[in-house]
């Protein structure tokens, strides 16, 4: 993919979007799946992963990734609002359902995958190494921006399996009922998010997700406790979203 500074980005006319470069981070991934299937055009602008991104923050008044500015508007960073610009700017099928119901079910199972509290957040708490980044000099964003506490990791783990537990049960009742989706009978939000976010406990082949041996290692390594609670059926749905409706090879 390529990218723009941020110096280059800030006079750029329509979307920017601040993405992790090289780095196929869950919450850029999906910001960049919902975008794509909403037929939005953005202009990638490069974070350096991990790092203090002083031009990013005076632009946006965020550090990390994903970032999207449209045009005057002010800078959005969370899921949910990025969700809502590309509902809102978008074309074609939408991302949430039409059914009230079906929209609170598709949200909820959304902030469970990418919300604070949600999968991605305890799945980051449960692969990070507290000791060693708690006693890491100048990456103390990381540890306060992240929740990283020597106490977290249990439940962190905890709440892992859970959502992976709920996610699982939540197919099986769909599939019974004749669905490949996990709201209603097509593609909503839910689903980008789980095949984004499933990248962190099953990243897919080199060939569909060219990262480096290190973000593999550190994204794949799951505690045994884990892997049991990967019902195969997440895998199977995780890729019949990308290659059916995001798209492979990943590129970022
Ligand atoms: N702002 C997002 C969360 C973004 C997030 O957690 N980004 C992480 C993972 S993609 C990141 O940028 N990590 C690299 C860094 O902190 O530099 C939200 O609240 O929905």
């Amino acid at each position: 993919m390529e990218y723009v500074s941020v110096a280059e980005a800030r006079d750029l006319p329509g979307l920017r979007l601040a993405l992790s470069a090289g780095t196929p981070g869950p919450w850029g991934e999906a910001a960049k799946a919902v975008l794509g299937l909403r037929n939005v055009a953005y202009v990638p602008v490069r974070q350096h992963i991990m790092a203090a991104n002083e031009e990013l923050v005076e632009w946006t008044g965020a550090r990390n990734a994903p970032v999207a500015v449209y045009a005057d508007e002010p800078a959005v960073s969370g899921w949910i609002e990025i969700l809502m610009l590309a509902e809102r700017l978008g074309s074609g099928p939408s991302l949430l359902p039409e059914d009230e119901l079906e929209r609170m079910l598709a949200l909820g199972i959304s902030a469970e995958i990418c919300s604070p509290g949600g999968f991605g957040w305890e799945r980051r708490l449960s692969m990070m190494n507290p000791a060693r980044t708690l006693a890491s000099d100048g990456k103390d964003f990381m540890t306060r921006a992240y929740g990283v506490r020597a106490d977290a990791v249990a439940p962190a783990t905890t709440r892992v399996i859970a959502i992976l537990k709920g996610l699982a049960r939540q197919l099986e009742s769909q599939r019974n009922a004749g669905s490949d989706y996990l709201v209603g009978n097509k593609l909503t939000a839910a689903d980008v998010y789980w095949a984004c976010f499933a990248l962190l406990i099953a990243p897919m082949p080199h060939e569909s997700c060219p990262m480096s041996p290190e973000m593999r290692v550190v994204y794949g390594n799951i505690t045994p406790e884990i892997s049991a609670a990967v019902d195969s059926a997440l895998i199977r749905h995780r890729d019949m979203v990308w290659e059916r409706h995001i798209g492979l090879p990943m590129d970022f």
